[in-house]
């Protein structure tokens, strides 16, 4: 049995994981690329070793050298974090022929719910809704395909078998279209994943994005710690995240009912390790199957905080072979959780990446707010791999608590180096329809703009008023003097100054 885990990742994640192992009393070793030399996770394991060059493909995606250095350092166990090489069956399996444990679900899971055409047929023979479309595993012809979108019905969506995340997929108003929809469809999907399959859906619209996360042990045990509202995106790039979904709120009767198909989808393909189903859910609170993520997941912290399940702990437990510490009725959630993700990004400039060095930076702190981070001042943000540096995640009794306390946390967080979305999600918090919880997957990029809340300084006494309503609908007096909240200069540069003053 394994008691040295190496961590094919980078960033927030890697260090997420060395802390599991630590507290669990497991070795840890890093792998890093050159950008990463001075990177945290590096810092954090107990080893480190150099994979190659900054870019992915000739680090962090090389399998092979991350399973000889497994080897040589003598790791029993690759913890693949998110993206990179999660999701690849091959590796998993590289893995398991290397005497190595994945600590992740079986290569045929991966396999099945990463086609997902595949992912659709099976989830269905179990008895788990999926939005109307093309049924059957195999690949079907544009001939086939312009005969069955009739059938379905307008609006539809062409979606990439081999995608997820968005790429590939068309949204399609009539059939006379459709022909070179397909064709740029396919052309995209043939660039990002060298598979250029794609089935149909009916487009829901309006509808919400609500997931469940899901444990299960080498024993048969599955159970689901809830759901994770994931609405606020932009461009298929989550914003925020937090459970419970403001949509199913105390309906425990809809979140049992999710739950449990929840279940029966993982169980579909044997599942094993964590692992997330997604839901779209129309007005009426129909769901319908969408796909599954067979990885940990950026925004599980959020479901740790109301669960006080230890995601990733449990992760390691699973895959050295232990029972779950829970069975369902052990998982009760307790109070809010909600995740910003803190991208380096420019906000006001069509969210561009931003590079350079973080030179000064200061992390909220205090009840209930828990940062999980990847960088450090002095450390110099690249231009090679995705823009989270960080996860701001807060804890409230009740939506109202966790929302306001969400706003202290992103006034007391100070970045100097690099542009960051705080601004963005400063504005979110401002935002009648966030505070309302009236949203669906459309908001941000239709609904949404920094710029219109940013102007408005003048809505103060107006965002006052939603919250002192929002406190008084939770019945509660607790926040309620936050209403007379000060008009503070919350631009980096003056905390500088200031900070450098008192520096002298
Ligand atoms: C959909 C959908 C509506 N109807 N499928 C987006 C990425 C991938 N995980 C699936 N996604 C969606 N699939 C049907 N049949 C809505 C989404 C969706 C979305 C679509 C456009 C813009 C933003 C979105 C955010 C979340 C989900």
């Amino acid at each position: 049995m394994f008691s040295k885990v190496l961590i094919a990742n980078r960033g927030e994640i890697a260090v997420r994981i060395i802390r599991a192992c630590r507290e669990l009393g497991m070795e840890t070793v890093a792998v890093y690329s050159e950008a990463d030399r001075q990177a945290l996770h590096v810092r954090y394991a107990d080893e480190a070793y150099l994979l190659g060059p900054s870019p992915s493909r000739e680090s962090y995606l090389r399998g092979d050298k991350i399973i000889t250095i497994a080897q040589k350092s003598g790791a029993g166990a690759i913890h693949p974090g998110y993206g990179f090489l999660a999701e690849r069956a091959d590796f998993a399996e590289a893995c398991m022929e290397a005497g190595l444990a994945f600590i992740g679900p079986k290569p045929s899971s991966i396999a099945a719910m990463g086609d997902k055409a595949v992912a659709r047929a099976t989830v269905t023979r179990a008895g788990v809704p999926v939005v109307p479309g093309t049924e059957g595993e195999g690949s079907l012809a544009d001939e086939d395909l312009l005969h069955l979108a009739p059938h379905i019905g307008f609006p539809l969506l062409i979606k990439a078998t081999a995608g997820g995340g968005g790429k590939g997929m068309r949204e399609v108003t009539n059939l006379e279209e459709m022909p070179a929809l397909l064709i740029s469809a396919r052309r995209e999907a043939e660039a990002a994943f060298g598979d250029g399959n794609v089935y149909l859906e009916k487009l829901l619209e309006g509808a919400r994005h609500i997931e469940f996360q899901i444990l299960a042990d080498l024993h048969s045990n599955v159970i689901h710690l809830g759901e994770r509202e994931c609405s606020l995106q932009r461009r298929h790039q989550k914003l925020l995240e937090e459970t419970p979904s403001p949509f199913v709120g105390d309906d425990q009767e809809l979140r049992k009912r999710m739950g449990e198909v929840a279940v029966r989808a993982a169980q579909a393909v044997g599942y094993e390790n964590a692992g997330t189903i997604e839901f779209l859910v129309d007005k009426d609170k129909n769901f319908f199957f969408l796909e599954m993520n067979t990885r940990l997941q950026v925004e599980h912290p959020v479901t740790e905080m109301v669960t006080g399940v230890d995601i990733v702990k449990e992760q390691i437990r699973i895959a050295r072979g232990r029972q779950l510490r829970y069975s369902q009725e052990n998982i009760l959630m307790n109070g809010w959780a909600i995740e910003c993700r803190i991208n380096a990004e420019d906000p006001y400039n069509n969210f561009l990446p931003s590079t350079g060095r973080i030179t000064h930076s200061l992390l909220p702190t205090g009840p209930g707010v828990r940062v999980d981070t990847g960088v450090y001042p002095g450390f110099e943000i690249s231009p090679y791999y995705d823009s989270l540096i960080s996860k701001l995640i807060v804890w409230g009794e009740t939506r109202a608590e966790a929302v306001l306390r969400m706003r202290r946390a992103l006034e007391e967080y100070k970045i100097v180096g690099v542009r960051t979305n705080v601004p963005f999600h400063q504005s979110l918090m401002d935002s009648h329809r966030f505070m309302g919880g009236q949203f669906d997957t459309r908001f941000v990029e239709e609904r949404f703009s920094i710029g219109a809340i940013e102007e408005g300084k003048s809505t103060r006494p107006e965002i006052a008023a939603i919250i002192a309503t929002l406190v008084a609908h939770e019945q509660t007096q607790r926040a309620a003097h936050i209403i007379q909240r000060n008009e503070r200069d919350t631009s980096n540069w003056k905390w500088l100054s200031r900070w450098e003053r008192l520096q002298r």
